[in-house]
């Protein structure tokens, strides 16, 4: 009898070193099965149990309690009434270091007298000279640092992850990697090195370019342990033995970039018999950070790596003597170089768009300091002197860019596309989803925000790979749905919520971004600072919204348990807001507060809708933003009703529904007309009400009517900024406005995506004018937001879409609807995803005389509900089905 057709820990793409003793297990039965599971998991002896269950189902293991470093297998067979399987193959998972007393290691400083200026510290070199008395067996090094560290033994690099230890609030989680170094050790002398930077901890960060967030001081940890032959075991570690000097990295930093001055290279610095006379003594660290070893954990997000190389498409040379290296796609990564044998240093400044001339220009990347409007520089500039010795290569480990084109300065010779290799760096997220159909711009639109994805998804999820590069809560919120159709996301969402639980302040308000440098040190701030960026509608409601739309995609409820306190308190923090403050416009017109001001929120700050197209974008500063911000709160107080309930918290159910209905009640008494219209009269507004359940039904079709009429008189073009454009495609077909939503999909000119397209993007523009009709670049051209339309392609053009409002017997797609909706001339889409449970698949095509044909595949333990173009509905079961 066939074994079921997949095994794996659910939400954990790392074996070794996890942190946590319950993971997940799932498993996908043959199609067709009606089965029971059994599974049996060793770690020490066997533990086994029975799922009573004809369903592929999450497990939460229970079994003997996991130790420090040790390795757990699992195996599963399936009953049936005709008998067993056999055992499946064994799948195993490996414990880190679970203890803070499991720690013997020490936490040290390189020798540093004086740190240099934020963005030009030198990175350092670490090593340590240790025996290795007898024959290996098995060895595991567990690596962290504040900053960024490559470890190294005897000479080698270890492992093949970059940015170690990634991006998190690290006064609370520090993930600590492990790594099987078994064989790269051998009886005898031996050395484990590291570089280190300043890296997140440290180097500068954000929109604001902060340094020292986190600490004035970079560190390592690192324990070595092996396992002998003869069962005896030697652990090295991070202690009072180690040195350290300046590395040839002689400045390194994630927003500036990296300078290398290879004359100082240290041939043989991590291996034995190297002399390392000059080098001091690094320091062991102690005090604040140092001494808590609580806060060390595993990461539950696959980690950092080198995905994909990418040859550049041209490059030329420029009037100015520079080379123009073009990778053709816009990336978040760097560049390798092969050195031209010279000394002169040579000058790599990384951009996404190119001037009148053909030059590279970044003036567009240049953030703002929010406080002085002071412009910053836009940084991305590394520089490298060679040694001038045949066969040198550059290739900054400890930064990362967002750009598609280079420009070389300084190079003595030609350079062609054969010495440059676009090297993109990003989470090793597993894709799950696809989609493509008749229409080639509609592919072409769907690749390049696949690509605004993935730069933007290194470590934690970011607004834009170039000028802040920071975890914005807001950004996250709107393509977290589409994101999880197209890659497992679950792992590295949860990674960053995490983060985001951290740093919340004391009095509930989240703060724009996470990890957040500044953690919770802002709240101190004088309120009328406060009142100038903290505590958005919209950004806050993340902490709600994403959780719940990762429980529609994977069905994991133990993430609403592990959120909801959050959320708790985030919802109580939005209602007191509402409840105690007023926006001035308002107090002057209506000095009385009206009954229902008391849930309407209208004061403090607030982001708004955000790059509306033709809106001031200074006028969020000053403007009402009640409608949006009390929509959120509608919002937010339903799913987390929603969610106390899935949860068991049915006081806390009753609680927020009634704070719902009340918001609700606010929202329609202050925005809402008898006929139907809103105030204020913006697609934004019409859109989100529509798609949050703001309109009663008997007027649901007069507000859509009139959003479908505000679009017309803009002449067919989207509105919308940041908070709206994922719901507007979808809320447009979903009320009768199909052809409406394909019009808008497929229109060129500005504000469009098509134009888009045009105008060359390979990523998503943060702004609908990206680049204008003359070519000139404006703001980020690597922002994902807006290419969260293409979610619509994946739910509505193909039509595979998960339950709106799931529990555990529908979550995570073990119910979903098939409902493809044809239009925009296509003839044919296709979509697929692998669910926790399998592959689902929707497909059609339309022949030559107008016949219609659906493909529907649905994953054992799951159903579809399928409804064709012309209503008709069937009831689909496990398997393969087509529709005429
Ligand atoms: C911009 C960021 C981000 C957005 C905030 C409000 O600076 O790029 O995308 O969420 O502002």
């Amino acid at each position: 009898m066939s074994v079921p057709t997949s095994l794996r820990v659910e939400h954990l793409d790392v074996p070794l070193g996890i942190h946590v003793s319950r993971p997940r297990l799932s498993w996908t039965l043959p199609a067709g099965s009606e089965v029971q599971l059994a599974y049996r998991i060793r770690a020490g002896g066997w533990d086994s149990g029975r799922v009573e269950s004809d369903q592929s189902v999450l497990v939460p293991y229970g079994g003997p309690a996991t130790r420090s470093g040790e390795r757990v297998e699992w195996q599963v067979k399936v009953w049936t009434d005709a008998g067993e399987s056999d055992w499946s193959a064994p799948s195993w998972w490996e414990a880190g270091l679970l203890e803070p007393a499991d720690w013997t290691a020490r936490w040290i400083e390189p020798s540093e007298p004086q740190p240099g200026e934020p963005g030009q510290r030198p990175a350092h070199l670490l090593r340590r000279t240790f025996a290795v008395p007898a024959a290996v067996k098995r060895a595991r090094l567990y690596a962290t640092a504040h900053g960024i560290y490559e470890a190294f033994l005897n000479g080698r690099r270890v492992g093949d992850l970059e940015l170690t230890p990634g991006f998190t609030a690290y006064r609370q989680n520090l993930h600590v990697q492990t790594y099987d170094v078994t064989a790269l050790l051998t009886e005898g002398a031996a050395v484990l090195a590291a570089v280190l930077s300043d890296g997140w901890f440290r180097g500068r960060t954000g929109a604001m370019r902060m340094a020292d967030g986190f600490g004035p001081r970079t560190a390592l940890l690192a324990q070595l342990r092996i396992e002998h032959a003869d069962g005896s075991l030697t652990v090295v570690g991070t202690d009072g033995e180690w040195l350290s000097t300046t590395a040839e990295i002689t400045a390194a930093d994630l927003m500036d970039g990296e300078r290398h001055d290879l004359r100082l290279a240290l041939p043989g610095w991590s291996a034995p018999g190297f002399d390392a006379t000059g080098w001091s003594k690094a320091e062991e660290a102690t005090g604040d950070l140092y001494a808590d070893f609580a806060r060390l954990t595993a990461s539950p997000a696959p980690p950092v790596r080198v995905v994909e190389e990418i040859r550049p498409i041209e490059v030329t040379p420029l009037p100015s003597g520079a080379h123009l290296v073009d990778l053709g796609q816009n990336i978040n990564g760097r560049l390798r170089l092969r050195l031209p044998v010279q000394n002169g240093e040579l000058t790599l400044t990384h951009g996404e768009a190119l001037d009148g001339d053909g030059d590279l220009t970044t003036e567009h990347l240049r953030g703002i300091d929010f406080f002085t409007g002071d412009k910053l520089p836009a940084g991305q500039v590394d520089t490298v002197i060679p040694s001038g010795r045949e066969g040198e290569t550059f290739e900054p480990r400890h930064t990362t860019h967002g750009f598609r084109y280079v420009r070389v300065e300084g190079a003595a010779g030609p350079l062609t596309t054969a010495d440059a290799t676009g090297v993109v760096v990003h989470t090793d997220l597993r894709r799950t989803g696809a989609f493509s159909c008749s229409d080639e711009r509609l592919d072409r639109l769907h690749d390049i925000a696949v690509w605004s994805f993935r730069g933007n998804a290194c470590d934690i999820p970011t607004d834009c790979p170039q000028r802040e590069r920071a975890g914005w809560t807001g950004d996250w919120m709107l393509y977290v749905p589409t994101a999880a159709l197209l890659y497992d996301v679950a792992g590295f969402s949860v990674k960053w919520l995490r983060d985001l639980a951290a740093d919340q302040w004391d009095d509930g308000c989240l703060n724009n971004f996470a990890p957040d440098p500044g953690g919770t040190a802002a709240q101190h701030l004088p309120a009328e600072l406060l009142d100038r960026f903290a505590g958005s509608s919209g950004w806050g409601d993340a902490c709600v919204i994403v959780p719940w739309d990762l429980y529609r995609a994977y069905g994991d409820l133990d993430l609403l348990h592990e959120f909801r306190p959050m959320m708790v308190r985030w919802v109580e923090f939005a209602a007191e807001r509402a409840r105690t403050r007023r926006h001035p416009g308002r107090v002057e017109r209506r000095p009385e507060p009206a009954p229902h001001e008391r849930y309407l929120w209208d004061g403090g700050f607030h982001w708004g809708e955000w790059t509306e197209p033709g809106v001031d974008p200074e006028a969020f500063r000053t403007a009402d933003q009640g409608a949006v911000a009390t929509a959120y709160l509608y919002r937010s107080a339903c799913l987390l009703a929603r969610i106390s309930e899935l949860t068991g918290h049915h006081e806390d159910s009753a609680r927020y529904t009634d704070l719902a209905a009340h918001v609700l009640d606010a929202w329609r008494t202050e925005f809402l007309a008898a006929d139907g219209s809103l105030t204020p009269a913006t697609q934004a507004t019409y859109v989100r009400a529509l798609a949050f359940g703001l309109v009663p039904d008997h007027l649901r079709a007069a507000t859509s009517e009139r959003l479908a009429a505000l679009i017309r008189e803009a002449g067919t073009h989207v509105g919308t900024g940041f908070l709206a454009t994922p719901y507007l495609l979808p809320v447009l077909a979903d009320h009768g406005h199909l052809d409406l939503a394909y019009q808008l999909l497929l229109r060129d000119g500005e504000p469009s995506w098509m134009t888009m397209l045009e105008r060359g993007a390979t990523t998503i523009w943060e702004h609908w004018n990206g680049i204008d009709a003359d070519g000139r670049p404006d703001a980020s051209l690597n922002h994902y937001s807006k290419g969260a339309v293409i979610s619509f392609l994946h739910t509505h053009t193909a039509g595979l879409r998960s339950v709106e409002d799931p529990g555990p017997d529908s979550a995570g797609y073990r119910r979903f609807t098939v409902r493809p909706l044809p239009g925009g001339g296509l003839t044919r889409a296709e979509t697929t995803l692998d669910t926790p449970y399998g592959t689902a698949r929707s497909a059609w095509r339309v022949d030559a005389d107008g016949g219609f044909e659906l493909t529907v595949t649905v994953p054992a333990g799951t159903e579809a509900e399928v409804v064709l173009p012309d209503g008709r509905a069937f009831h689909a079961r496990p398997g393969t089905h087509v529709y005429r």
